[in-house]
């Protein structure tokens, strides 16, 4: 499956045009995943993109041209294919300007991203379990021991590094969307305990591009 999704050019400045180059396509599964973070890079910036899906059945055949046998990857200008989804998001995040102001930020995102990395391990951990019958006491565990720990640190760093709802410094950045990212895979039932994590997703949720963008996404498990 393959959709284009055209940017909302009223949210991007014009002088993207002379630096960017022309064409995105972000191969992924028809889920959010690791795939996801790119989608709302994409989003914000108002860059357009081919947001192609591939399915269980086609994906052994595409395996082999991919560039280290995953997905997410990204081919830039219909040629360049760069893989591993943080290098993927981590360089949108450049380009489009979300990475934060300063170096400092820079770290300050990266940061939060990594805790929103450590808390997806443990959710795939949970989740995608190959031994059915222990799976029910993974998620257990994953609901009662990991999401408190990781909201807290969540929580705590958007407390230490943002202002005004935003995680860090005073604009949307890559750690925005990861935390709103990864939350949403957790599960969202806990969050009000949480102000500061609460506060930066109903923050996010309000940006008209992301508002608009999770009005018209498609609705996958995972
Ligand atoms: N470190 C890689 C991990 C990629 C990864 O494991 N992707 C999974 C989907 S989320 C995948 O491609 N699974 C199919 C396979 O390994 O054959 C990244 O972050 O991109």
């Amino acid at each position: 499956m393959e959709m284009i999704i055209e940017a909302d050019v009223d949210v991007w400045c014009d002088c993207l045009s002379t630096v960017m180059p022309k064409k995105y396509e972000l191969v992924y599964f028809d889920g959010r995943g690791r795939g996801e973070n790119s989608r709302l890079l994409f989003t914000v910036a108002g860059v357009s993109f081919t947001d192609t899906r591939v399915t269980v059945e086609d994906w052994p055949k595409l395996k082999p041209e991919t560039p280290q046998g995953t997905l997410p990857y990204l081919v830039i200008d219909g040629k360049l294919k760069l893989g591993q989804s943080l290098a993927i998001a981590r360089y949108l995040a450049r380009e489009f300007k979300l990475y934060g102001e300063d170096k400092l930020q820079m770290a300050f995102v990266d940061e939060l991203l990594e805790i929103s990395v450590d808390l997806g391990a443990q959710y795939e951990k949970a989740f995608f379990a190959q031994d059915e019958a222990q799976k029910p006491e993974l998620i257990r565990k994953f609901k009662e021991e990991q999401i408190p720990k990781y909201f807290r640190l969540l929580n705590e760093g958007i407390a230490a590094r943002g202002k005004n709802g935003f995680a860090v410094g005073s604009n949307l950045t890559l750690a925005d969307l990861a935390i709103y990212n990864i939350t949403e895979s957790s599960g969202l039932e806990s969050i009000g305990d949480y102000s500061f994590l609460k506060a930066n997703r109903d923050k996010i949720e309000q940006v008209d591009s992301i508002a608009k963008y999770l009005n018209t996404r498609p609705i996958t498990p995972f």
